[in-house]
């Protein structure tokens, strides 16, 4: 009987173990998650500016522009690949990165900046 006993302790103890072997690996899968989660920038467009004038993100982020300014602006990438609808005030343009850009504001030429993707 004392032999059973010991081996129901055991496997008790194996069980357990097991558990917490579990939940410790979900609790990591959760950590690495985490760190994957896109985090948001906001470029400001004040004064006839993109603050900041030049961002760096990682891969995946995405920037938010926010026109602060009373006349409209908008964000059209160097090329014209792409460009954000005019921005009236407190309108707000959203794009996921995934790869440098330099970008103006079609309304005011002299509007610049640009978005580098760094790891
Ligand atoms: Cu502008």
């Amino acid at each position: 009987m004392k032999t059973v006993r010991k081996s129901i302790i055991a496997l008790t103890v194996f069980s357990i173990g097991l558990v917490t072997i579990f939940f410790l690996s979900t609790g990591f899968k959760k950590m690495e998650t985490n760190q994957k989660t896109p985090t948001t920038h906001i470029v400001t467009i004040y004064q006839m500016k993109f603050d900041p004038e030049n961002i760096k993100v990682k891969k995946g982020d995405i920037v938010e522009w926010v026109n602060k300014d009373f006349v409209p602006h908008d964000v059209t990438e160097i090329d014209k690949k792409w460009t954000s609808k005019p921005l009236k005030q407190d309108d707000t343009f959203s794009k996921v990165i995934t790869k440098d850009f330099n970008y103006f504001c079609s309304i005011h030429l002299v509007m610049k900046g640009s978005v580098t993707v760094t790891n």
